[in-house]
């Protein structure tokens, strides 16, 4: 497998399926297999670079799924694509990494950092590219007055420590990326800072991944229930502070704008 910053360069774009009944902005859209292939072939089309398939909600106050849940609802989405689309697995389950990966998979997107399943870094070993995020505390309780002192510092210190964990499990570094985990245990200032501040992680070498799309931080700054422009205007001020992969819903728009952000940059 060549370097993650070769096989995604700057910027490009994640789209998201969630394959759940309960996902803050899509649930119930993509439960459908055949409506949820549809979707990621489309996100393709429009320009994603990977599209990121994921089968629990990891949204505030959400409770966990079983692996064999997990399985029911994101194998026939995976076994729909084959290998025809550039797939990303979000799990922290090495039961349903390892059926991502098999059928195709290229990238797993932990939530947990490999905090989750002790077995999920030999899942990933050196077969697949990693996505590291911060998340402060678990979803359930994570934005009960999430608090902290310097919270860039503390996030990225936080993904140094994972990164040389994953090394240590034997996954090579130039296949992990790391993610700021936008809304996972943050306020909106925390949000904002951590993009505003990005420079941050930036310093660890590796790829940034930011998915601040339709997440309820922009709800709050604009008041509108339409996170379209708001999702937008933050997947750019990211790559402009040094993002590579913005991880979003609405893939065409974000594509667009990142085009021309990235002329211009
Ligand atoms: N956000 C969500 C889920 N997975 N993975 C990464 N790497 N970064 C993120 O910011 C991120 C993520 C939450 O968003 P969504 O998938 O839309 O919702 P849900 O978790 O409710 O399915």
């Amino acid at each position: 497998m060549i370097p993650i910053e070769e096989r995604f360069p700057r910027p490009s774009v994640m789209g998201v399926v969630n394959v759940t009944p309960d996902s803050f902005s899509d649930g119930g859209v993509h439960l459908d297999p055949d409506a949820a292939a549809g979707a990621a072939r489309r996100m393709v089309e429009e320009g994603a670079a990977i599209v990121d398939v994921g089968g629990e909600s990891t949204r505030p106050g959400s409770d966990g799924v079983s692996a064999e849940e997990e399985l029911r609802r994101v194998v026939p989405v995976l076994d729909r694509l084959g290998r025809e689309v550039p797939l990303s697995i979000d799990t922290s389950k090495a039961a349903v990494a390892r059926a991502a990966l098999e059928r195709g998979a290229i990238l797993v997107n932990d939530v947990t950092a490999l905090q989750g399943d002790p077995e999920l870094a030999e899942v990933v070993g050196s077969n697949a590219y990693l996505c590291l995020m911060h998340m402060h505390g678990a979803p359930r309780t994570m934005q009960a007055e999430p608090r902290y002192d310097d919270v860039a510092a503390e996030v990225a210190a936080f993904l140094e420590a994972r990164l040389a964990f994953a090394v240590a499990q034997g996954i090579p570094e130039e296949r992990i990326c790391l993610d700021p985990g936008i809304g996972f245990g943050k306020t909106v200032a925390h949000n904002l800072e951590l993009v505003r501040r990005l420079d941050v992680l930036l310093a660890l070498g590796r790829p940034v991944v930011v998915g601040f799309s339709r997440k309820s931080s922009l709800r709050k700054l604009t008041g509108s229930d339409d996170l379209l422009g708001a999702s937008v205007a933050a997947a750019v001020a990211a790559f402009e502070r040094g993002a590579t992969i913005l991880r979003v819903h609405d893939v065409k728009p974000h594509v667009d704008a990142l085009t021309v952000a990235g002329a211009i940059a």
